[in-house]
């Protein structure tokens, strides 16, 4: 029995070491160590032993089996380990390759957008995004711009049908936002914007950032000193904001702010039409009825809200005269602003 026994080892020992895969091992298990396997045949054998010589057969079985079970599972993992180098080698990804592959980069906008964005979220705005297509009961009404109202003149309107439109500002979202959350409201919004307008300065389609503060005793002073951090942020240290009087049904009192022009540091020249300074955005402390309109109560709470032209930030930054540029997708013009 100790010759079968010592026998058996070594069949399976040559067995494994010509094993050329996985399949082989397995077969090879079953073969001596399965149910019906040889290793296993020799152990129902030992039933006719004699009880003396048992525990010697036991022990040199139990050995045998050991033996046979590590080198089966040491040879396995040689074999997963030569399939994974096999498996590196022939996915490896040549990064020096394929270097006449045009390499895109984010469209100038977007850039400029992102940079306003991050500043906002660094003041602690929370970033909100609302519908391209409005309906005029939010684009105007709840702006406190009723129908036939005169100020739905200054924001010329592609309309889909008779109450949906492209949104023509951002500032509905301060609509959607007042009814949806409640006080204290600190957020930024950022999107595309849509007026039937096309010249140098405007174009039909734009971006706009909207902002919006709601909270108690929030005053035209808090606007200042946000937009002031901003524009010196945004621009450089020596940047300075000028607040002029505006109107804006939505804001009372209203303004518009320019910043003085980057390009020429405020002593004129052709992209601030030699006034030294350029318009960014129109702002101001929200009007009561806003508020009302949109669930919040004018005696407990106060606010601040603008909306600024990220596409005319983007020409006082990159000095582009003409802001059709940033739409015709020349790839010479866009390469510019990698
Ligand atoms: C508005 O759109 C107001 N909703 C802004 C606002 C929000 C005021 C909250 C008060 C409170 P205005 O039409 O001025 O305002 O547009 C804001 C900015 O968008 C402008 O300062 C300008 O930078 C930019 N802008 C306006 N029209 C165009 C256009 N056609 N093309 C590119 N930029 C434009």
């Amino acid at each position: 029995m100790i010759d079968s026994i010592e026998q058996l080892v070594k069949r399976a020992l040559e067995a494994i070491d010509q094993a050329k895969e996985t399949t082989d091992l397995n077969e090879i298990r079953v073969r001596f160590l399965g149910k019906n396997g040889a290793y296993t045949e020799i152990l129902r054998g030992m039933k006719d032993v004699k009880p003396e010589d048992k525990p010697r057969l036991g022990k040199l079985i139990n050995e045998g089996r050991v033996r046979l079970e590590t080198v089966l599972a040491e040879k396995e993992a040689a074999f997963r380990a030569a399939e994974m180098a096999r498996v590196l080698e022939k996915e490896a990804i040549d990064v020096t390759l394929d270097k006449s592959q045009p390499i895109g980069s984010l469209h100038p906008i977007t850039k400029v957008k992102n940079e306003i964005l991050d500043i906002f979220v660094g003041l602690g705005f929370k970033v909100e995004e609302g519908p391209e297509i409005e309906t005029d009961y939010f684009n105007f009404q709840l702006m406190n711009i009723p129908k036939d109202h005169p100020a739905r003149d200054m924001q010329d309107t592609f309309y889909v049908s008779e109450n949906t439109l492209l949104r023509t500002h951002t500032s509905p979202m301060q609509a959607h936002v007042m009814l949806s959350q409640k006080p204290p409201i600190r957020i930024v919004v950022p999107g595309k914007v849509y007026r039937a307008d096309d010249d140098a300065s405007h174009s039909p389609i734009f971006n706009q950032i909207e902002g919006l503060v709601v909270d108690k005793d929030v005053s035209l002073a808090h606007l200042k000193g946000t937009l002031d951090t901003v524009a010196k942020a945004l621009f450089n240290q020596d940047t300075k904001t000028r607040f002029r009087p505006s109107y804006f049904p939505f804001t009372e009192p209203s303004v518009e702010v320019d910043v003085t022009c980057s390009v020429c540091g405020g002593s004129g020249c052709r992209l601030c039409k030699g006034t030294g300074w350029i318009e960014i955005l129109g702002a101001g402390v929200v009007n009561p009825k806003v508020l009302e309109n949109c669930g919040v109560d004018p005696n407990e709470y106060s606010g601040f809200a603008f909306g600024l032209g990220v596409d005319r930030i983007a020409m006082i930054k990159y000095g582009v005269p003409d802001i059709r540029s940033f739409y015709e997708n020349d790839v010479r013009f866009l390469k510019q602003y990698k």
